[in-house]
């Protein structure tokens, strides 16, 4: 879809669906100015590699390094605010059943006013011991407090003294169980699913859509590039979340 118009068999679907699923990743997030996790990151770390960072060993060799860019992020989120795609989806959710499972560990959706059925990947601003998984909410690490420097230490948990570590799911890492099977109920049992912003690239997240489609469950896929998916799915919407999502909304009658 590169024209305003939608596609009528596309309206029937989004009319006709009682309960719908979307499945969101980085690029839902993209109009509000946070960066997809593949696209060049800016600035300080521009010369860095997400998919190396992101992962245990990047922890173990150099924890003050991966804290840092985590906490920039946080900030970085932070200064941000929901897109038209954010809000179209939490204004959905008054009018039907909608299900938000979210590779993203922003809170961009929660600040639009959805309710997030699952954060597969973890969330940045649930930060937690490393080694007894306590919670940790110390002002150290606010992101408000945080800088642009390449390396900050750490804080330590009150409880074991070890480092505390970001809230998120690293590469190699198992998805929280119940997160994983919240999403996988929510794409199972819905009348449509909505794959968004996601390169399709990182699994399991990226077998929601399929298990869908092998269910005999239609697949709208909105990117404004195709991915391997495209291909599958019922309908592939070539345009932004900003776009499509609110396109998609104006065939949902007001609730009442
Ligand atoms: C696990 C948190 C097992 C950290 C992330 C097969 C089966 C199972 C596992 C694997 C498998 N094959 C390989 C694996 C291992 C691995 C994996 O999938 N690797 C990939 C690279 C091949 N998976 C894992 O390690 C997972 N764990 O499987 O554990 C296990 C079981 C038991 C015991 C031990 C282990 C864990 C994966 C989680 C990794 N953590 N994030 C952080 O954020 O720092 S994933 C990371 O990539 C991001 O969080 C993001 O969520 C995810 C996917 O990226 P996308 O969201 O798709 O973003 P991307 O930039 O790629 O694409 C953006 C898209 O948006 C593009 O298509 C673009 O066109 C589009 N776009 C741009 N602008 C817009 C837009 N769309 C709409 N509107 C716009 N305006």
């Amino acid at each position: 879809m590169t024209d305003t118009t939608l596609d009528p068999a596309i309206a029937d679907l989004v009319r006709g669906a009682a309960w719908v699923t979307v499945c969101s990743g980085a690029g839902m997030s993209a109009e509000s100015n946070v960066p997809t996790f593949r696209d060049a990151e800016t600035g300080l770390w521009e010369r860095f590699d997400p998919t190396e960072l992101a992962t245990p060993q990047a922890w173990s060799r150099d924890s003050a390094m991966v804290w840092a860019w985590y906490q920039w992020r946080a900030k970085l989120v932070r200064s941000t605010t929901p897109n038209p795609g954010h809000v179209a989806l939490a204004e959905w959710a008054d009018r039907r059943t909608v299900m938000v499972v979210t590779q993203n560990v922003d809170d961009l959706h929660e600040r639009a006013g959805s309710a997030v059925t699952a954060h597969l990947h973890g969330s940045l601003f649930e930060p937690r011991c490393s080694h007894c998984d306590l919670p940790y909410s110390g002002i150290d690490a606010d992101p408000e407090v945080a800088t642009e420097t390449l390396r900050v230490q750490p804080p330590s948990c009150p409880r074991c003294l070890s480092e505390v570590r970001p809230g998120v799911v690293w590469f190699g890492e198992p998805l929280p169980s119940h997160a994983w099977e919240r999403a996988a109920d929510a794409a199972a049992g819905c009348d449509l699913l909505i794959v968004v912003g996601t390169s399709g690239i990182v699994y399991p997240a990226a077998s929601l859509p399929e298990r869908a489609l092998a269910a005999g469950i239609p697949v709208i896929e909105i990117n404004p590039e195709p991915t391997p998916l495209s291909s599958l799915v019922t309908h592939f919407m070539q345009t932004t979340a900003a776009v499509g999502l609110p396109a998609l909304l104006q065939e949902v009658p007001p609730a009442g």
